[in-house]
């Protein structure tokens, strides 16, 4: 097997989502911290040797470097229960992971970085401006994934599979983002069914 190296920064939800499948099909993966604040992955070496798109999470397999988180889960869970043997499920495990690359993922977890971790009063006009768009961009992704949960226990299949990981890392703290999961009780019940799975770890495990 491989040597596995996670490049990420530990605030960031979509290393997170990397961890959490590590942890649940049960590979150990060694870690490599640079700090996105101090523009750690934006550094020459960086852009040459990791990510040339200057982004984490970026996963080590070997001497191959594989960017994007979602790569990153299938990679590791590839031959697992938490992707679909069904065709269709399949597929639809990739819909609800594009669904949170562009229609969550922009706006639940940029409010929550901008917020918690630069600073309102350190965002530029520009990011100011976007604001209002990413809230109600971000209201209308939870209010989605809250009608599917209010008939369904997981995303696919009714069970735990990448869908579910990829949604939850920044849903679970979407509340740093200014987001009241209250406002959303189903996605807050799935929340609480995720958490409870076997192999589950938190973000700061
Ligand atoms: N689509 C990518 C997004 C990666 C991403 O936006 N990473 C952020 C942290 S969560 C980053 O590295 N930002 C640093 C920068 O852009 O300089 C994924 O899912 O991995």
């Amino acid at each position: 097997m491989d040597r596995l190296i996670l490049h990420e920064d530990p605030i960031s939800g979509n290393c997170y989502k990397i961890r959490l499948v590590a942890a649940h099909v049960g590979v150990p993966i060694e870690r490599r911290s640079y700090a996105v604040l101090k523009g750690e992955t934006r550094t020459r070496e960086f852009l040459a040797r990791v990510n040339a798109n200057g982004r984490i999470p970026v996963l080590q397999i070997g001497d191959r470097f594989l960017p994007e988180s979602g790569a990153a889960c299938v990679y590791l869970a590839d031959g697992a229960s938490l992707i679909p043997s069904d065709r269709f499920e399949r597929a639809d495990m990739f819909r609800w992971m594009f669904f949170e690359q562009y229609s969550h993922e922009p706006n639940v977890a940029t409010l929550r970085f901008w917020r918690a971790f630069v600073g309102e009063d350190q965002l530029s006009a520009a990011q100011r401006a976007l604001i209002p768009g990413k809230r109600a961009a971000g209201d209308a992704a939870l209010d989605l994934m809250d009608t599917h949960l209010q008939t369904h226990a997981f995303f696919v299949g009714e069970r735990l599979t990448l869908a579910d990981i990829a949604l939850y890392a920044y849903t679970h703290v979407a509340g740093e983002g200014g987001f009241d999961l209250a406002r959303w009780p189903a996605v807050a019940a799935w929340c609480a069914r995720v958490a409870a799975q076997p192999g589950h770890i938190g973000f700061d495990a």
